[in-house]
C-alpha cells in the first residue's frame, strides 16, 4: 500500500520534469567561418613585381601570392604587420597565403617584398570591402 503511493508519487514527478525540460537550451556559439578554398585570389611574383599589383577582396577571402617567374628570393610584408611572409619564395612555385576577415572590413593593407622596394617598388595593395579606399601612390595600379 504505502509502496504504491510512493511510485505513484515519484511517477507524477517524472512527468513535470519532462514537462519543464528539454526546452532550448542555450544557443551555440557562432559557428567557425566556412572554409571556402574556391575563394582565393592569386597575385603573382614575377620578376620584380607583384601581379596585379592592386587586388579587392572580400571578408574571408584569402590572397595567395605565388612565384611564377622569377630567379630570386622574394618576401610578401605588409607594413603595418599585419602578414610577414619571411624569405618563403626561393624558387618558382612558392607560396603564401593571408586570409582577411570581417575586422578587415573598409581596410586597405599596403605590401611590399623586404628585399626589392627600394630598388625595384617591388610593393602592392589589398583592399578588403568595397569601402575601402585606394592605396597610396606607389602601390596601386
Ligand atoms: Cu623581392
Amino acid at each position: 500500500m504505502r509502496r504504491t503511493r510512493l511510485l505513484s508519487w515519484a511517477f507524477g514527478l517524472g512527468l513535470i520534469v519532462t514537462a519543464c525540460g528539454g526546452g532550448g537550451g542555450n544557443s551555440p556559439t557562432a559557428p567557425p567561418p566556412p572554409t571556402n578554398n574556391g575563394n582565393v585570389v592569386e597575385v603573382d611574383i614575377v620578376d620584380y613585381a607583384f601581379q596585379p599589383k592592386q587586388v579587392k577582396v572580400q571578408p574571408g577571402q584569402t590572397v595567395r601570392w605565388v612565384m611564377k617567374a622569377s630567379d630570386t628570393t622574394h618576401t610578401t610584408s605588409a607594413l603595418d604587420g599585419t602578414w610577414n611572409s619571411g624569405m618563403v619564395f626561393k624558387r618558382n612555385g612558392d607560396s603564401y597565403e593571408h586570409t582577411f576577415t570581417s575586422a578587415d572590413n573598409g581596410k586597405t593593407f599596403e605590401y611590399r617584398c623586404l628585399s626589392h622596394y627600394a630598388c625595384c617598388m617591388m610593393q602592392g595593395s589589398v583592399q578588403v570591402g568595397d569601402s575601402a579606399p585606394p592605396p597610396d601612390v606607389g602601390y596601386g595600379n
